[in-house]
């Protein structure tokens, strides 16, 4: 479960207080904790006294050396969850607040606040009665998390207008992903290829799954779509009495993309009991029952637009996605973790050695996994 751990807070409520005067909110902050929430960006909660009553916000500082450009990236995010709730509302749906992001707009009715040292800052309502799960717990939550996510992929299937900015290119892109892991390996700048040598070597000899489905797209016989790019089993919020989705979270990298790209994400995120950096590689491996609810959870939401490429591809998505972030993690250590952030020396080579354990599980079990989404 994710809780507000107040570990580290470069921000202190007077700071945030400041920030938070920029934005649409009334009331002062009673108090603001870090919560330790995910690799990229700085996130605060804060609790306001408004007229009596305690309501929580989220203040996020958009990691600008990840996210280049944070203007477009605000753009999007709103454009996105303005189609999102316009397209609940007119499906007559409850609880909107709860099933979609809400942006608080600053005073002069931007998405986002400057400030002067150019960092830039965000407010979302907080979600209340809600939880997020490092793991999941029971194959009623792996349905959800597929649900919640193809949900957002159809929700996203009609939006119009200009293409949707990619806030990072080639995000996905798994051949330049490899590459960039080759040249971590050559450089190897802080000597540390040497304390890898067995998870380099799986690496290259996995080379041959990167350019399977950017070949299929590139033939477009797998369309590009409106993807969420960060399917986490931890940035979908369910509800703490009914343990349903409620709404996905973590936009950042909302983007056109690959549907298979978002499946295979959660392949990773929900498919192993443990956490992504777990140590106990015993501990590591891919639940098929788990697997079974995610995909017809996801299959419950995107099965009406789904081609017959995408579906052929789904239990590949989970070992390439996996395989995908295993080199990102092993590239970040071998060029000095100046990427993800760490918690412990090594960190990055231990996230690392779970995606390639998981990897291993699910090759394995892939034609079982495939038999089953054939299937559906
Ligand atoms: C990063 O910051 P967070 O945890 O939401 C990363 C994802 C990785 C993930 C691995 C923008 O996401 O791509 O899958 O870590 N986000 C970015 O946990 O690189
Ligand atoms: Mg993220």
């Amino acid at each position: 479960m994710l809780c507000a751990e107040p570990i580290y807070m470069a921000y202190q409520e007077q700071q945030l207080q400041e920030i938070s005067r920029q934005f649409q909110i009334y009331g002062e902050i009673l108090h603001a904790e870090t919560f330790k929430i995910g690799h990229i960006n700085e996130t605060y909660s804060a609790t306001y006294d408004q007229g009596g009553t305690r309501v929580r916000y989220i203040h996020q500082k958009i990691n600008k050396q990840v996210f280049k450009n944070p203007v477009a990236l605000m753009k999007n995010i709103l454009r996105v969850t303005t189609h999102v709730r316009a397209k609940l509302e007119a499906q007559g749906s409850h609880d909107i607040t709860r099933r979609s992001l809400v942006l608080i707009p600053t005073r002069d009715g931007q998405s986002y606040y400057r400030t002067c040292d150019a960092d830039y800052w965000r407010t979302f309502v907080f979600v209340e009665g809600v939880q997020t799960f490092e793991s999941v717990e029971s194959p009623a939550q792996a349905f959800q998390a597929g649900r919640a996510f193809g949900e957002f992929q159809n929700l996203l299937v009609d939006i119009s207008g200009e293409r949707i900015d990619e806030t990072i290119p080639n995000f996905h892109h798994t051949r330049n992903r490899f590459n960039a892991l080759q040249q971590a390996i050559q450089k190897d700048h802080f000597n540390r290829a040497k304390d890898a040598a067995p998870e380099i070597k799986f690496a290259l000899a996995h080379e041959h799954l990167v350019d399977v489905i950017l070949a299929a797209m590139a033939k477009r016989a797998i369309p590009e779509r409106i993807t969420h790019n960060d399917t986490k089993f931890n940035n979908v919020m369910l509800d703490t009495l009914t343990g349903e989705a409620k709404c996905v979270v973590d936009l950042d990298t909302v983007m056109p993309g690959c549907v298979l790209y978002d499946f295979g994400d959660m392949v990773r995120t929900t498919t192993s009991p443990t956490l992504e950096d777990e140590k106990d590689l015993n501990k590591v491996g891919m639940r098929l029952p788990i697997f079974k609810k995610l995909a017809e959870g996801y299959f419950s939401a995107a099965g009406s637009f789904l081609k017959s490429a995408e579906k052929d591809l789904m239990a590949f998505s989970g070992k390439l996605i996996t395989f995908e972030i295993g080199m990102r993690f092993l590239t970040d250590f071998l060029s000095g973790d100046t990427y993800f952030r760490i918690h412990r020396p090594d960190h990055n080579l231990d996230r690392c050695r779970t995606q390639f354990k998981l990897v291993e599980s699910i090759e394995r079990q892939e034609k079982a996994m495939q038999k089953f989404v054939d299937k559906l």
